[in-house]
């Protein structure tokens, strides 16, 4: 009997991936190339952009970020009212299977607070991204003059 019901949840295959995350492969999103403008002196925030693919079958969650060049970060989502746009913090960003997700100028982005030093165009600084499952993985971020993009 217990071998009948194993069969049939391997039958199940993918659905069940979808549905438990026991079934969910451990593999990290691939983040590509992340970038930030460089900032002037006495600026307190930054902004981080880039692509995360998601290249698995499940969907993941991003719960925290973390970077060495600032005090706090935090993924924020702009909205616009009325012509306005305005950005505001979010607690998860998820990044559905089989998907890719954009952090862009004008959208969702990661914001820097506290920068302890401006960001210069031509350096790097890391940024760590926080899993729901409480994998960690770092990510090089590129600084760009400010005018660049
Ligand atoms: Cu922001």
């Amino acid at each position: 009997m217990i071998r009948i019901a194993l069969l049939a949840l391997a039958a199940l295959g993918l659905s069940a991936c979808m549905d438990s995350d026991a079934y969910c492969d451990t593999a990290l999103p691939t983040p590509g190339e992340a970038w930030a403008r460089a900032t002037a002196e006495g600026q307190p925030m930054g902004a981080v952009y880039m692509t995360i693919a998601n290249n698995g079958d499940c969907d993941v969650e991003v719960l925290r970020v973390t970077s060495g060049a600032s005090e706090g970060a935090s993924i924020h989502e702009t909205t616009f009212d009325n012509g306005m746009a305005s950005m505001s913090p979010i607690d998860t960003l998820e990044i559905a299977g089989n998907s890719r997700i954009t952090l862009e100028p004008g959208g969702t982005h990661i914001m820097l607070e506290g920068l302890k030093a401006p960001l210069e165009a031509g350096s790097t600084f890391k940024l760590t991204l926080w899993y729901g499952t409480g994998a960690q993985q770092v990510v090089d971020v590129a600084v760009v003059e400010a005018s660049a993009r």
